[in-house]
């Protein structure tokens, strides 16, 4: 390529990737009630900046190639800071390797430019392989805390298997998303922790932690549930004792396996939790997200749990890298009482769906639990539809 075509290319390539990230984002009329959608995902491994990817000098680079792929940007951890909606994105290079990044928006709905540059996450004496997954805790100590999954291979694994890992929760709080100072690894009695989210306020001065309590890297195993534990310090943060609050339950949506979203939401009604439940099927894993309610003073003690999903993949969310996923570990509550819930599809794109406290809390306190029999779920249909029937006749 000449050097005038090499102009003239990266000058489309700065235009379009500006059309895309400015491109408005329209919700979709069409509800269930309790939430919108939006037409776009709000990032993608294309909103990425050009600079991450491409080598702009002719000279290294007379084609205009790619020089490092962004495979695809997805669960973000999200916080309200300075008036805009933050999302720390989980960005996938080509390589596997999930990195953290944040992009801002002035509304939450579109327009999310990245900063300059990736967050540099400080490691602890026990280099981490791969980090993901970030939730974003606004906690009442003064720090913003940025808890994450960071993976190392399993240093017991037979030397064939080049797969297995452990999961643990790393810790991390910063002040400007800039900074960042790394903290000791959670320690609990758990061999794997993955969604681990810390709870915003203290409990008895105790810092408290959700967890997600595995045997294996990928199956629960005789762990699993939603978890709960207190820790006296942050700067090295221990477990002793872990009760599970939010259980996975047979021919439910969280059969396989649950784990928390963001840090919950306070609410005069109690804390609004959201969550990820896991089924298999002949297809493989189906992950939907689901909403329940804790109590105000005891977060670990569940007040009202609606049967079934509150949002499962829908149509492109379906498929991508690992399809029929929705995963969540970020969402925002503005002044307003508007809601801004963040989720990853098919761990792929990130995208955001749009409530209010008042109808998440009504979902909440008058979805019937789930039935756990189809007896008991035509019980609970067909008390609606006799209700519905006689206040038409009115
Ligand atoms: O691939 C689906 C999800 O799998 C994991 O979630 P969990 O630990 O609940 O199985 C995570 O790796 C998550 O990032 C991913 O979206």
């Amino acid at each position: 390529m000449n050097k005038k075509d090499f102009q003239r290319k990266l000058k489309k390539l700065v235009t379009d990737h500006r059309k895309l990230i400015t491109q408005k984002n329209v919700r979709i009329q069409k509800t269930n009630g309790v939430f919108y959608r939006y037409k776009f995902p709000v990032v993608t491994a294309e909103h990425t900046p050009l600079s991450w990817r491409y080598d702009f000098d002719y000279k290294t680079n007379p084609y205009l190639m790619e020089r490092l792929g962004v495979n695809c940007t997805f669960n973000s951890g999200a916080i309200l800071y300075k008036g805009k909606i933050l999302l720390a994105v989980r960005v996938e290079g080509n390589d596997r390797k999930s990195f953290f990044a944040i992009a801002e928006s002035k509304n939450g709905i579109d327009n999310f430019k990245f900063w300059d540059y990736p967050i540099v996450m400080p490691e602890t004496e026990n280099p981490d392989t791969n980090v993901y997954d970030m939730r974003l805790i606004n906690h009442e100590d003064g720090w913003i805390y940025g808890l994450f999954c960071t993976e190392r291979k399993d240093p017991n694994a037979a030397p064939s298997d080049t797969s297995s890992a452990i999961a643990q929760c790393g810790i991390a709080r910063t002040k400007d998303f800039v900074k960042w100072e790394r903290l000791p690894d959670l320690k609990s009695k758990s061999p794997q922790q993955r969604n681990v989210v810390l709870h915003p306020e203290f409990i008895n001065g105790m810092y408290a932690f959700y967890t997600r309590p595995q045997d294996g890297f990928i199956e629960a195993g005789s762990g699993g549930g939603i978890g709960w534990g207190l820790s006296d310090s942050i700067e090295n943060a221990e477990i002793e004792s872990e009760t599970i609050i939010d259980d996975r339950v047979y021919h439910t949506i969280k059969e396989v396996k649950n784990g928390l979203g963001p840090a919950p939401i306070k609410t005069k009604k109690g804390w609004l939790q959201l969550a990820h439940g896991v089924r298999n099927t002949a297809a493989g894993l189906r992950y939907v997200l689901y909403l329940f309610l804790t109590d105000l003073a005891e977060p670990n003690e569940v007040i009202a749990a609606p049967g079934g999903y509150f949002l499962s993949p829908l149509d492109e969310e379906r498929v991508g890298d690992v399809s029929n996923v929705v995963f969540s570990n970020g969402w925002v509550k503005k002044d307003n009482g508007q809601v801004l819930i963040y989720y990853g599809s098919s761990d792929t794109r990130m995208h955001v769906a749009e409530s209010t406290i008042d109808k998440l809390l009504d979902y909440v306190l008058n979805t019937p639990e789930d039935g756990l029999r189809s007896a008991a779920c035509v019980e609970q249909r067909i008390k609606l539809i006799k209700n519905n029937l006689r206040v038409l006749k009115k």
